[in-house]
C-alpha cells in the first residue's frame, strides 16, 4: 500500500499521477451510479397510463394486455397495476379509474413517472360525453408531466358497435371543442388571478390542432369485446403505438 501511495505521489511526494487516478474512479464511480439507476428504472417498468372516462373500456383492455382474455369488469375504484414487456423492455401499465371524484387522485399518484398516456374513448356515446371527454384530456394534456413530451395515443374503443365513430371523425369532434373549451378557459384565465391553473394549449391565432402541441399525439382504433360473431378483439394499433413507445427507452 505504501509503494502504491508512492508511487502515486511520485518519489518527490508531488502528485503526478494522482489527480488523474482520483478523476478515473470519480468517473467510474458515477458510471456504475447511473448504471444501477438505469437497471433499477428498466425492471421497476416505464408506466403507460390508462385513462379516460368511466365506461370507456379501460380494464377490458388491461386485461387484454395483461391476461389476453376477457373478463367482466365493474366500475373501477382503484388502480390495477401490471407488467408487460415488449421489444425487452418492461412496461408498467397502470388502469386508473374514470371516475370523476377519483380520476385526478389517480392520475397525480403516477404523472412524475408516466412515460406514454393511452386516454380511452368510447367512440358509442362520444357525441354525449363530448364536452367531458375534451375537458379532462385538455387538463391531462396541460400538466407539466406530460408536456415533457410524453408520447399520447387516443384510443377510439367499442369499434365493433354500428354507432361507433371512427378516429378522424372524433379527432375533428375533439378538435373542434377543444378550440371551444380553449377559449373559455383563456378568458376565464384573464378574469382571474394569477394562479389560475389554466393552460393555453396549441398555437395563438391558429384553430386548435393536435400536431400544434409539443407531446406526439396519436389516434387509433380499438376494440376489446363484442357480442356478435367474429374476432372478439382488436389490438393491433394499441401493440404497434406500445412497440414505438417502448423503442424509445
Ligand atoms: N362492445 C364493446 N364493449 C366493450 C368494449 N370494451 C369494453 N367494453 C364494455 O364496456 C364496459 C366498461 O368497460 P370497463 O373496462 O369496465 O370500463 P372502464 O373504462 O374501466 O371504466 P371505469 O373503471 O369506470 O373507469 C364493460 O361492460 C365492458 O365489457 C368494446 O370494445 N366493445
Ligand atoms: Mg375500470
Amino acid at each position: 500500500m505504501e509503494q502504491y501511495i508512492k508511487l502515486l505521489l511520485g518519489d518527490d511526494g508531488n502528485s503526478q499521477l494522482l489527480y488523474p487516478v482520483l478523476l478515473i474512479v470519480v468517473f467510474a464511480v458515477i458510471v456504475l451510479v447511473l448504471f444501477a439507476l438505469w437497471r433499477r428504472r428498466k425492471s421497476t417498468g416505464y408506466i403507460i397510463l390508462l385513462t379516460g372516462l368511466s365506461d370507456s373500456g379501460k380494464t377490458l383492455i388491461y386485461a387484454r394486455l395483461l391476461y389476453s382474455k376477457y373478463v367482466q369488469t365493474y366500475t373501477s375504484i382503484k388502480e390495477n397495476v401490471g407488467k408487460i414487456t415488449v421489444n425487452n423492455s418492461s412496461l408498467r401499465i397502470v388502469d386508473i379509474p374514470g371516475d370523476e371524484r377519483l380520476r385526478y387522485k389517480y392520475f397525480d399518484k403516477y404523472k412524475s413517472s408516466v412515460r406514454g398516456l393511452i386516454y380511452v374513448i368510447d367512440t358509442v356515446t362520444i357525441q354525449k360525453e363530448l364536452r367531458d371527454v375534451a375537458e379532462y384530456l385538455y387538463n391531462l394534456l396541460s400538466d407539466p408531466n406530460i408536456q415533457k413530451n410524453v408520447p399520447v395515443l387516443i384510443l377510439c374503443n367499442k369499434q365493433d358497435q354500428i354507432l361507433a365513430k371512427g378516429s378522424t371523425v372524433i379527432k375533428m369532434l375533439l378538435e373542434n371543442e377543444m378550440n371551444v373549451l380553449r377559449m373559455t378557459k383563456t378568458s376565464q384565465l384573464e378574469a382571474t388571478d394569477a394562479s389560475s391553473t389554466n393552460v393555453f394549449l396549441g398555437k395563438q391565432g391558429k384553430h386548435f390542432d393536435f400536431s400544434h402541441l409539443d407531446s406526439p399525439v396519436h389516434f387509433a382504433e380499438s376494440y376489446a369485446f363484442t357480442k356478435g360473431s367474429g374476432p372478439s378483439v382488436d389490438l393491433e394499433q394499441l401493440n404497434e403505438w406500445l412497440n414505438k413507445v417502448a423503442n424509445l427507452m
